[in-house]
């Protein structure tokens, strides 16, 4: 299925969970910067068409292990604000009941998710585990996950691909090129522009999108998640991309040219999809104002929701753990 073959209440669902990303991302950096937050903050900003744009590209049945710039991504697939929220402000009733204030703990296998594990891109063995377990059974599943151009650097990545590629394993791989990994700009950690090349070496399909585009991003994703379905193996997607924040909330970035932060701010994947749903008259104007206040009520409410929450009893805390 093409992004051209969405149905109007498909691309209104799709703007939904972007907004909703947006305005929990805002409202988490304002807590935060308030002193209400706990543990650490990345930035989505920017991110938004590609958790949103791959993540609706799976099934029902499929796993994704997102990473941390995937909030929507964990949205779409079922995480609820509230619990979402009680999560980062480190309260009993958030995912791993106050054990991790971070985008680290979000998962949740009976929505299909994988924890986040780490950056560097401990999540992809993982992944391809899942895959490999979908093939042994028979399963017609995909398994997906992101990962960063940093990343992408790491001998896993590179581990990954060559057996995900080998065993045909039903896997979709994004990485995320938003240009810098921490401090550290893409041309001074890799001499190819393109990442997607990378899968040349393995003899998988590398396909580079638009990452600002989320019905780009869903329509690549779509082709990779039903080619892996069918027996078809792994796709590379690379997604370019801006961060538009620093790493995270303790980093200023006033290492990235301000130039190129008001270059890619003209192109930002919310306003670019409402453009497009405007122009192509899929909806009005005062339709995306109404699912903007949804969205803001919506975060409100698991805002309140979670400091309501009460804070992890002590007693609890060898609770979950392999070897107390
Ligand atoms: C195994 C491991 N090594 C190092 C780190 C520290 N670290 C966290 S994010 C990061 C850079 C990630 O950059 P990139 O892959 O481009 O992802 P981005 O944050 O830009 O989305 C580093 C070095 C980590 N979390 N885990
Ligand atoms: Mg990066």
């Amino acid at each position: 299925m093409s992004a051209q073959e969405l149905s109007r209440d498909q691309h209104l669902e799709i703007y939904y969970w972007m907004r909703l990303t947006r305005t929990f991302d805002d409202r988490m950096l304002a807590l935060w910067k308030q002193g209400r937050g706990v543990g650490g903050t990345f930035s989505q900003r920017g991110h938004e068409a590609i958790s949103v744009g791959a993540g609706y590209a799976l099934g029902p049945k499929d796993v994704v292990a997102p990473m941390h710039r995937d909030l929507g991504c964990y949205l779409l697939r079922g995480l609820s604000p509230r619990r979402a929220f009680a999560s980062l402000l480190g309260r009993a009733t958030g995912v791993t009941a106050g054990r991790d204030a971070n985008l680290h703990g979000m998962g949740d296998l009976s929505l299909g998710l994988i924890g986040f594990i780490s950056h560097l891109p401990q999540s992809l063995p993982v992944t391809l585990g899942v895959a490999m377990s979908f093939l042994y059974r028979d399963e017609p599943r995909v398994a997906m996950t992101f990962t960063g151009d940093g990343a992408s650097s790491a001998g896993l990545f590179h581990e990954v691909l060559n057996m995900a590629s080998l065993y045909n394993a039903p896997m979709v791989i994004i990485v995320e090129n938003n240009q810098y990994a921490y401090s550290t700009p893409l041309s001074q950690q890799m001499k190819v522009p393109d990442i997607a090349r990378r899968a040349d070496g393995y003899g998988i399909p590398g396909i580079i999108v638009d990452g600002n585009d989320v019905e780009a991003v869903y329509a690549v994703t779509k082709e990779a998640v039903e080619r892996a379905r069918s027996g078809g193996g792994p796709t590379l997607i690379e997604a370019k991309t801006m961060r538009m924040l620093g790493h995270a909330i303790h980093d200023g970035a006033e290492y990235v040219p301000r130039e190129l932060l008001a270059e890619w701010e003209k192109r930002d994947p919310i306003r670019l999809y409402e453009e497009r749903l405007l122009s192509a008259e899929i909806c009005d104007q005062a339709e995306l104002d109404e699912i903007g206040r949804r969205c803001e009520v919506e975060i409100e409410d698991a805002i309140a929701y979670a400091e309501a929450s009460p804070w992890p009893d002590p007693a609890t805390v060898l609770e979950g753990v392999y070897a107390p």
